[in-house]
């Protein structure tokens, strides 16, 4: 009887450990995913994007806030992407799933540009 009832607390024992080891587990991704969708913003301030250099992670996400009364573009030099008129107090948000060095621009005003770079 005594070795049933060792046996069984052993048991108890192991699957506990099984339950709290698949926990921290969840904890852990949950982590990493966290950094994968890390997002940070940027203004549009007197004809200036600040920062105009933005370092990400891969996958990071960009929101650009238009603070000008003038109507911006945040557009790649290739116009791979374009975010069309943002309008003051509008914003343009865009993930950047591929590492390297991406340069932008306004279409309105061509000497506004920025860098973007993804690691
Ligand atoms: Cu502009």
């Amino acid at each position: 009887m005594k070795k049933m009832v060792f046996t069984l607390t052993i048991s108890t024992v192991i699957i506990a450990l099984f339950i709290l080891t698949g926990c921290q587990d969840n904890e852990k991704k949950e982590a990493d995913s966290d950094i994968k969708s890390d997002s940070t913003s940027a203004k549009i301030i007197d004809f200036t994007y600040m920062p105009a250099k933005i370092t990400i992670p891969k996958d990071g996400k960009i929101t650009w806030v238009n603070k000008d009364s003038a109507v911006h573009t945040v557009t790649e030099d290739a116009e791979d992407f374009d975010s069309g008129d943002i309008d003051e107090g509008q914003k343009f948000s865009k993930k950047f799933p591929e590492i390297g060095t991406i340069k932008y621009f306004c279409t309105i005003h061509p000497y506004m540009k920025g860098t973007i770079v993804v690691k």
